[in-house]
């Protein structure tokens, strides 16, 4: 293969991401999506961190099994964040999401339910990101 055919590869390679990611959240939307779990018994996913959006955006986990959000910002400037606090659930998260990097958070959900998540951030007199709609829903089911 030439060399000058990989910058188009990357280009496809990158295209086609963000056409799943745009399935991804668009499916997420609707109904919400399963977080699997993985060989070690951790419910894994990838949830990514845009301005100003979770994608997915409706994350389903099971309650008594660990799990673990990696999230990845794709933003270049713009910190985020992902706060989700609901003692009585075993939920006291408040993670920053540095612009271009990943952040992991671990929990053990305790109870059923539907817990909403939201990025905090706030620059100067703007609306918050929370305003912005960069929200969005952990359900914990039994
Ligand atoms: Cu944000």
């Amino acid at each position: 293969m030439s060399a000058k055919l990989k910058p188009a590869g990357v280009v496809i390679g990158l295209m086609l991401v963000t056409l799943s990611w745009l399935l991804a959240a668009f499916s997420a939307e609707s109904q919400g999506v399963i977080v699997p779990v993985s060989a070690d018994g951790v419910q894994r996913m990838e949830v990514m961190v845009d301005s100003y959006s979770y994608t997915p955006n409706r994350l389903i986990v099971k309650e008594n099994v660990p799990a673990e959000l990696i999230l990845k910002s794709v933003t270049w400037i713009v910190p985020h964040n992902f706060v989700l606090k609901s003692p009585d659930a075993g939920l006291e998260i408040e993670t920053d999401v540095p612009p271009g990097e990943t952040a992991t958070i671990r929990f053990t959900p305790t109870r059923s339910g539907e817990f909403k998540f939201v990025c905090t951030k706030k620059f100067l007199f703007f609306p918050s990101h929370e305003d912005l709609g960069m929200v969005g829903t952990l359900e914990i089911r039994k």
